[in-house]
């Protein structure tokens, strides 16, 4: 176990004593951010390969989104939507335009924005398909992570997030994750009554599952003949995180110069979350064009908080950070080169299987079982050489930094790994 200190005992405890058990983290206590580093209470110095699960792609507390956080702070933090703002047009124009949709509802957590869209995908079910009221279906794939709400985990083929939960909510049919064919064949059979597709582009907590470069254009594809919406839970691979703008698109041949993969493929409905804000504030959103849109009318979804000036004028400035500082570019650069190395690795122990991933979300598969400890020991290990990440299902290390990386220090963090790994002794 690490070494822990007296400081870190004590707030370990607190959590312990007043907190819900409803995770077990790292012993690590962090109280400070900056960039692709992290300090716990101790003073210990980390590179985060975890980026808060992919909400901190623009480095923690970048100056811009804190000086954004400060303003707005001292000026309007909350009007409610019962009310216009100034910031709430202006930045639903920005946002649109940005990732190319006609509208925005702005929410704030991600699973918000999923359970936004499936009310949303029904509704267009309802009144613009013609299914029957009540009984649209929509297609999700098994592994699925798209939040914790009672909904969504009624669709989760995960025990530990669904069980003792229910009753659960009905109307939705799972398939195998990058299986086309299971996508064809349930819309041959029910595609009248289906409304729309749920997809991860990639599977992150499923352990970065990156399907076939077929299969999200093929998806669509279906989806489009078949009178059935395509949403994209881009919330974990959005926001420049995979080497693109959005994760939804097929490989490229641009020399990695394009902010947007060429065989981009356009989602009916888009869900942003996490680092659509940086890491510094709950944001989340769903775009779509008007004619799915605009069935949703006065007083039939909202939130206190969505689309609060705070949240506008932070995310503004979060993704004008992407933008200016190349962070797509920067991550599929770094990348491929993170792979290449971590490859490296495969072939020389035999205590890890596979790396896989697409720009900088990234996992290696630790050789052992899922019930083993071993990928958490790794990690515990990790620590203590100054990296911090954390396994996914049992036997997968999830490795995502910040994408304001550099080169030098993607090749440092690469050394602490191998030298972690190739040092490791199983328990
Ligand atoms: C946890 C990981 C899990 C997400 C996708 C929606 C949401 C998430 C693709 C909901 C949230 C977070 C939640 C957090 C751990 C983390 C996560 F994959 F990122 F590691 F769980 F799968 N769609 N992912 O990844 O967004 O409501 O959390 O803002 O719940 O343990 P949220």
């Amino acid at each position: 176990m690490l070494t822990k200190s007296k400081k870190s005992d004590a707030f370990i405890e607190l959590e312990d004593r007043y907190g819900a058990h409803n995770y077990h983290p790292l012993p690590v206590v962090l109280s400070r951010g900056e960039g692709v580093f992290v300090w716990d209470v101790e003073g210990r110095k980390y590179y985060d390969f975890l980026s808060a699960y992919s909400a901190v792609n623009q480095g923690h507390c970048h100056p811009r989104i804190v000086q954004a956080v400060k303003d707005q702070a001292e000026m309007l933090t909350l009007t409610s939507r019962a009310f216009y703002s100034d910031k709430l047009g202006a930045y639903e124009e920005y946002l649109s335009n940005y990732f190319g949709f006609e509208k925005v509802l702005p929410m704030n957590t991600g699973a918000e924005g999923v359970e936004t869209a499936i009310k949303i995908c029904r509704k267009w079910g309802y009144e613009k398909k013609g299914i029957a009221n009540g009984d649209a279906l929509i297609l999700v794939c098994g592994e699925n992570f798209h939040g914790r709400t009672t909904t969504i985990i009624s669709f989760s083929s995960d025990p530990d997030a669904k069980g003792h939960f229910g009753p659960y909510t009905p109307g939705f049919i799972s398939i195998k994750y990058n299986d086309l064919d299971a996508l064809e064949q349930v819309l041959l059979e029910k595609g009248k009554q289906v409304a729309g597709f749920l997809v991860e582009p990639i599977q992150g907590e499923a352990g970065v599952n990156v399907p076939d470069s077929d299969f999200l254009q093929g998806a669509a594809a279906l989806c489009s003949e078949h009178q059935v919406l395509f949403i994209a839970d881009e919330i974990q691979t959005g926001i420049a995180r995979t080497g693109s703008l959005l994760a939804v698109c097929g490989d490229c041949t641009c020399q990695g110069n394009c902010e947007q993969q060429k065989t981009y493929v356009r989602p009916d409905i888009l869900i942003l979350g996490k680092a659509l804000s940086g890491g510094a504030y709950p944001v989340s959103a769903v775009l779509a064009d008007n004619y799915i849109m605009d069935v949703i009318h006065p007083g039939q979804h909202g939130s206190t908080f969505g689309g609060n000036p705070m949240a506008c004028h932070i995310a503004q400035t979060a993704l004008e950070v992407v933008r200016d500082e190349k962070l797509a570019q920067n991550a599929r650069k770094l990348g491929i080169r993170f792979r290449e190395r971590m490859q490296v690795l495969v072939n020389k122990s035999d205590l890890v299987n596979k790396v896989r991933g697409k720009g900088l979300l990234n996992a290696v598969l630790i050789n052992d079982t899922p019930e083993s400890s071993t990928a958490w020991d790794i990690c515990v290990a990790l620590s203590k050489n100054g990296l911090l990440a954390k396994p996914t299902h049992g036997n997968i290390i999830r490795f995502a930094p910040p994408l304001v990386m550099t080169d030098e220090q993607l090749e440092d963090c690469c050394d602490i790994i191998e030298s972690t790994i190739l040092h490791f002794k199983k328990a």
